[in-house]
């Protein structure tokens, strides 16, 4: 079934702290002002992911009032309590909410959304903390690390990253970030480091200081997911843009201060030309080609290719791909984007020199990539690929139009996986190993371990490896979590990821001989997640 998608989606909203009104409608069965709070709470913890802040739908069906009242109450609360076949959790049965509390939320989505304020470009500024200014910051680099192979760790229930040295293995410092922190990103220097927590407060990080530490933080609405920075030639580490959730656009902002310079809404038509109130940015890359970032918009399928060198005559070529955009990364040339078109079941190539989408492939049910794994293919030369979440495929598609163009943009081979529940794939140039995890399979055994293919003998099936058990972590629900390559690319790191009370680690497996390394343990490191390699992330390696 597709637990393991819902499990993803329903991660929990920052909104959910937010104080919005109570909007009573007076067709709707009554609610006290306490029991509103407590339903609202529960929707942005639990149904926005899939139905949307507004309600208006995206994976999951739109919920408006002209629909749940006409339902009812009755309806609604079967509904709630045991699901459907098309995918609504059953959340009165699975044990996550109470009866009551089923009831409650039949009621609550007969009442109007309550909706979340605007963020202006004033607002954003409002956040803004420089910590240290630009002439106060060093003019080279200040320690001994060997910033190439430093890693960012996401913490994602502390709301840290542990930055780790992956030459020794130990942990050079932990920075406060933002609530349930996403991603790190690293400039085209490899100087300053993005980070970005869902409730989108950026931290701009100098990793020249003697001790690498915030020099900025804003905070660029009320929900994020994604930041980047530019990367085209005489442009390095300038501008900086980030996409939000809610409310749904992207701001523009000088690279160095996060000065905010511009900010424009995604709202606006699908690629079936439908409105969508609501559309969420997601991925969002850094044109090797042009002044450009790739922009991805969630709700409607469109891509925009923002021109960042004239912002007051932005130019941007927006390009339909396919609803359900979410994320992604480049071919080996840094040529082409492929992005997972998720409940699409599609993968969207779009050729960053031309603007153009190259292709639309399909592939197994509910791609998610990361960004992707790039290796040559004994027979069908260079591809990108994925593994899914709905399914235990890996797809592999054709990245080289030229030598190969008779396999370019197309599925040319769908390998089996030892599960679905696949969050990220990856591969480096000096080695011959696809390292694939199962990150939210329903089977421990399954969630706790990874597979990896032998490149050249993707014939010769998967090993599979019990990196959770090698963490000696002994019982206890942990997921393994993210491989990432170090600088040199023959180790490979994973997170073994417990709950926010139990010990978690960092398992580190020699890659040629696919043994274990090291495990970085230490109570400092809280639910670890996501790792970004420094060089590999400023590089686009994977
Ligand atoms: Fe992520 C990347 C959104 C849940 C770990 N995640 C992304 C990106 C988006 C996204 C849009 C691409 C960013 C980019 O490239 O610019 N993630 C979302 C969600 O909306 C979702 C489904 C639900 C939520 O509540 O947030 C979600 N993500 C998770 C997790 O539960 C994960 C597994 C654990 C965690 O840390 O929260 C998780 N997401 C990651 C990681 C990346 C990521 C590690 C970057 C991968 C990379 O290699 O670049």
């Amino acid at each position: 079934s597709s637990a393991p998608e819902l499990a993803y989606q329903a991660g929990g909203s920052p909104l959910a702290g937010e104080e919005m009104h109570q909007n009573i409608n007076p067709k709707a069965p009554p609610m006290t002002k306490a029991e509103f709070a407590q339903a609202r709470q529960i929707y942005f913890e639990r149904c926005a992911g899939c139905h949307g802040v507004l309600r208006k739908g995206a994976t999951g069906k739109p919920l408006t009032t002209d629909i749940t009242l006409e339902r009812g109450t009755e309806y609604l609360k079967t509904f709630i309590k045991y699901g459907s076949p098309a995918g609504m959790p059953n959340w009165g049965t699975s044990g996550e909410l109470s009866d009551a509390q089923v009831d409650l939320m039949a009621r609550y989505v007969q009442q109007e959304p309550p909706t979340p304020p605007e963020y202006s470009l004033a607002d954003i500024e409002k956040t803004r903390k420089v910590l240290i200014p630009v002439d106060k910051r060093p003019t080279k680099k200040m320690n001994k690390y060997n910033l190439d192979n430093l890693f960012s760790v996401t913490l994602r229930d502390s709301g840290e990253i542990a930055l780790i040295d992956g030459d020794s293995k130990q942990i050079i410092s932990i920075i406060k970030t933002g609530y349930a922190v996403h991603i790190s990103r690293v400039s085209a220097s490899g100087r300053y480091l993005y980070v970005i927590g869902r409730d989108a407060k950026i931290n701009l990080i100098d990793l020249w200081m003697e001790h690498p530490d915030t020099v900025v933080e804003v905070k660029v609405g009320l929900e994020a997911r994604s930041v980047e920075t530019s990367k085209f030639k005489g442009w390095e580490d300038k501008i900086a843009v980030a996409g939000t959730y809610w409310p749904p656009q992207y701001v523009i902002m000088d690279g160095d201060t996060l000065k905010p310079q511009k900010v424009v809404s995604t709202r606006g038509m699908t690629v079936d030309n439908e409105y969508h109130p609501e559309p969420r940015v997601a991925s969002i890359a850094a044109s090797h080609y042009k002044p450009e970032f790739l922009i991805n918009a969630k709700e409607t399928g469109k891509i925009m290719m923002v021109n960042y060198s004239d912002l007051n005559n932005l130019k941007t070529s927006t390009i339909n791909a396919a609803k359900f955009l979410h994320d992604g990364g480049f071919d080996r040339t840094g040529r082409y984007f492929f992005v997972a078109a998720n409940a699409s079941n599609k993968i969207a190539v779009v050729d960053t020199k031309e603007d153009k989408l190259a292709g639309l492939v399909d592939v197994g049910k509910t791609p998610h990539p990361g960004r992707g794994a790039n290796f040559v293919h004994p027979k069908f030369g260079p591809v990108w690929a994925t593994g899914h979440l709905g399914d235990d495929s890996i797809a592999l598609i054709g990245s080289d139009p030229v030598k190969h163009k008779q396999y370019a943009w197309k599925m040319v081979a769908s390998i089996q996986g030892q599960g679905g529940g696949s969050l990220f794939i990856k591969t480096h140039p000096k080695s011959k190993n696809l390292w694939v995890d199962t990150t939210l399979n329903p089977d421990p055994a399954v969630s706790q371990s990874v597979a990896v293919y032998d490149i050249d003998h993707l014939d010769k099936g998967l090993v599979r490896l019990p990196v959770g058990e090698w963490a000696g972590l002994g019982d206890g629900a942990k997921r393994v979590v993210q491989p990432e390559y170090n600088k040199a690319g023959d180790e490979v790191w994973f997170s073994v990821w417990s709950a926010k009370d139990k010990q978690s680690a960092i398992v580190v497996v020699d890659d040629k001989t696919r043994k274990l390394k090291a495990v970085i343990k230490d109570p400092r490191l809280v639910t670890p997640t996501g790792k970004f390699n420094v060089f590999n992330t400023q590089h686009d390696i994977y």
